[in-house]
C-alpha cells in the first residue's frame, strides 16, 4: 500500500499533496511510477541472469508493499556573503536534504528544472545531477544492494537549496512488505563471494534506520564480519 509521507527536515519544507491535488491524479501517478519501477527491476533481474525475473518487482506489486511517495519543496535560500568575502563557507548553497542513501529497493525521483541534487561516489566528492523535468533519476536503494549481495550499490545523495529559485522534487520509494525477509539471491552467492549481510526483514531495517542519523550507513548494522562470512 502506498502512502504519502510528510517530512520536515532542516530548512526543507514539504507540501502535503493530498490537500491540494486531486487524489485520483496522485493514485494514477503512483500506479504509473510503480509499473515503471517494476519494469526496471525486471530488467535488472534479467541482466543479473536471475531466472525468476519478477523476484524484485513481486515485492512492490504485493498489496502490502510499503512503498511511499514523498514531495519535497526547497524554498530559495539566498546565499549569505560577508562583505568582500566570496570565498568563505558563507558563499555555498545550503544543504536542504542531508546526505543519505535510500533504504528501500529503488527510487524514482523527478524534479522541476531547478538543480540541487548531488551524488557521491566516494566519501568526499559530490557530483551535480542536471535537473530534467522530463526524466527520472533512478536510485538504487539499500535493499537492492543487500539482495544483489553488493552487485548493485545504493547511491549516497543530497540536495542543496538554490539561492533564487524553489526546487521541487517527487520521489517514489519502491519497498517490500514489512515482513519480507531480505537475503541475497542464491544466484548472487558463490564460494568466493559469500553473503555479505545477515538476513533481516524490511520492518527490522526500517526500525534500525530510524534509530540512526540520516547520513549513517545503515547496511553496516547488518554486515557480516570475521567468521560470520565463512
Ligand atoms: O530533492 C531531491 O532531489 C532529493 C530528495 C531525496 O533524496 C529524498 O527525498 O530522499
Amino acid at each position: 500500500m502506498c502512502v504519502v509521507l510528510v517530512h520536515v527536515l532542516m530548512i526543507m519544507c514539504v507540501i502535503f499533496i493530498i490537500g491540494i491535488c486531486d487524489s485520483s491524479a496522485v493514485s494514477g501517478y503512483i500506479e504509473a511510477v510503480r509499473e515503471l519501477a517494476c519494469e526496471l527491476l525486471d530488467l535488472v533481474a534479467e541482466g543479473l541472469r536471475v531466472p525468476d525475473t519478477s523476484v524484485f518487482s513481486r515485492l512492490i506489486r504485493d498489496v502490502d508493499s510499503d512503498s511511499i511517495l514523498r514531495l519535497n519543496h526547497y524554498p530559495p535560500m539566498p546565499i549569505l556573503c560577508k562583505d568582500n568575502d566570496t570565498s568563505s563557507s558563507y558563499n555555498t548553497n545550503r544543504v536542504g536534504f542531508g546526505e543519505h542513501s535510500d533504504p528501500q529497493i529503488l527510487t524514482l525521483l523527478r524534479s522541476n528544472d531547478v538543480g540541487g541534487l548531488q551524488i557521491s561516489l566516494n566519501d568526499s566528492v559530490w557530483f551535480p545531477v542536471s535537473p530534467d523535468p522530463s526524466a527520472f533519476c533512478v536510485n538504487v536503494g539499500d535493499v537492492l544492494q543487500a539482495m544483489t549481495n553488493g552487485r548493485f550499490l545504493s547511491v549516497r545523495h543530497r540536495a542543496l537549496t538554490n539561492s533564487c529559485k524553489s526546487r521541487m522534487s517527487m520521489a517514489y520509494f519502491a519497498a517490500p512488505p514489512l515482513s519480507t525477509k531480505i537475503t541475497a539471491l542464491p544466484q548472487m552467492l558463490s564460494a568466493v563471494r559469500p553473503s555479505l549481510y545477515r538476513p533481516f526483514t524490511w520492518g527490522d531495517y526500517k526500525k534500525a534506520a530510524y534509530s540512526l542519523r540520516l547520513g549513517d550507513t545503515r547496511l553496516d548494522l547488518f554486515m557480516k564480519r570475521g567468521e560470520e562470512l565463512a
